[in-house]
């Protein structure tokens, strides 16, 4: 089987749905196909301010949620970034092998930086994509399931394992970036310009997947369109009606086209209205399902501990390949 690697930050709160139709959903289908290794970044989430109880919570409430989202500890590999040392490891490797000029083009960075403020921004931030070159290349990954936004950090990752292996011979997979045209990009409902994020969208433009069901309904109903009145797919002159009807499509199964046959000579207030229904179904199992992972944290603990043995197996046969290679005499054994 082909190996999947993807992970996801521990955000506070709740995930939104740009996490969920750009990434998540991939992975839960992947785990039937793939052999697939799932993480939640603790150690990118340090990259900026945190609190040491918020982020024990987030890290935990993040599992709940993959599992709630339908990842299945017996088809996949579930585990937390921090319980397995060798991406802090293999992440030194990666950035003695990465130019200063190279990493400074990271255009994540350059929001995030000026997001945070120059005082605020951590050394951690600006090599935290390199961290994730490591996440990668550790699990020997053919495919990583991403939204667009990722992209540039997948071609850093293949050009740093390409350099490394014409540098001190074959050692790392060289990974492809796995993302489905249709949901690369969820935008936000108030502003279908720029990105559905936790930081850049307004909370009315944001949906997160734990809020109470009736407010993500109001979201919905209240999402910015267009002057015209047809309901028709185009990404550049109707990119709101565009936005609803990737995200109906996609809940759904039913094809773009279909909608748009279905909702001729309708308006954008009954597009909007079965909308917030669909949205209101998928959210409110999830949200059940995920109080009831948080509810038992001994066995989230324990399906975790048990990914990161997983984990730990594949991480440290490459960590020692990838250190004898670069020349490390071989310690204790
Ligand atoms: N709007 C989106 N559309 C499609 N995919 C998206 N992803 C994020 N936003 C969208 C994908 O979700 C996965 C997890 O992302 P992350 O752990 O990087 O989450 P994040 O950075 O906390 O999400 P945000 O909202 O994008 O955060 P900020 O605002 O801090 O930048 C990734 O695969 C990502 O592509």
């Amino acid at each position: 089987r082909p190996r999947v690697l993807s992970g996801i930050q521990p955000t506070a709160g709740s995930f939104h749905l740009g996490n969920y139709l750009g990434a998540v959903r991939q992975w839960v289908a992947l785990q039937e196909t793939h052999d697939a290794f799932y993480m939640v970044v603790d150690l990118h989430a340090i990259t900026v301010q945190q609190d040491p109880a918020e982020l024990r919570a987030n890290t935990r409430l993040a599992a709940a949620q993959l599992l709630a989202a339908g990842l299945d500890p017996e088809r996949c590999t579930l585990f937390v970034q921090s319980h397995v040392p060798e991406h802090a490891q293999l992440a030194w490797v990666m950035n003695c092998l990465t130019g200063y000029g190279e990493a400074q083009r990271m255009t994540q960075f350059k929001d995030k930086s000026a997001k945070q403020g120059a005082d605020r921004t951590t050394v951690g931030l600006f090599t935290y994509p390199i961290l994730q070159v490591a996440d990668i290349l550790l699990y020997q990954a053919h495919e990583v399931p991403v939204g667009e936004d990722q992209r540039q950090h997948i071609e850093l990752t293949r050009d740093l394992a390409e350099r490394f292996n014409g540098r001190f011979g074959e050692t790392f997979t060289v990974p492809k970036a796995y993302i489905l045209k249709e949901t690369a990009k969820i935008f936000d409902l108030q502003d279908p310009a720029i990105k559905m994020s936790k930081s850049a969208s307004t909370p009315k433009g944001l949906i997160n997947l734990l809020d109470e069901p009736k407010a993500t309904a109001k979201k919905v109903k209240s999402a910015v369109t267009d002057t015209d009145t047809v309901i028709r797919y185009d990404a550049e002159a109707k990119p709101g009606v565009s936005n609803l009807l990737t995200i109906y499509s996609t809940l759904t199964g039913e094809g773009i086209l279909a909608l748009e046959q279905r909702y001729e000579g309708k308006g954008y207030g009954a597009l909007k209205t079965d909308l917030a229904e669909v949205m209101v179904d998928f959210v409110t199992p999830f949200r059940e399902r995920t109080q009831a992972y948080l509810a038992d944290p001994e066995t989230l603990d324990k399906i975790l501990a048990k990914g990161a043995e997983k984990a730990r197996l594949v991480a440290a046969e490459t960590l020692a390949q990838t250190y004898d290679r670069v020349g490390f005499l071989p310690g204790r054994r």
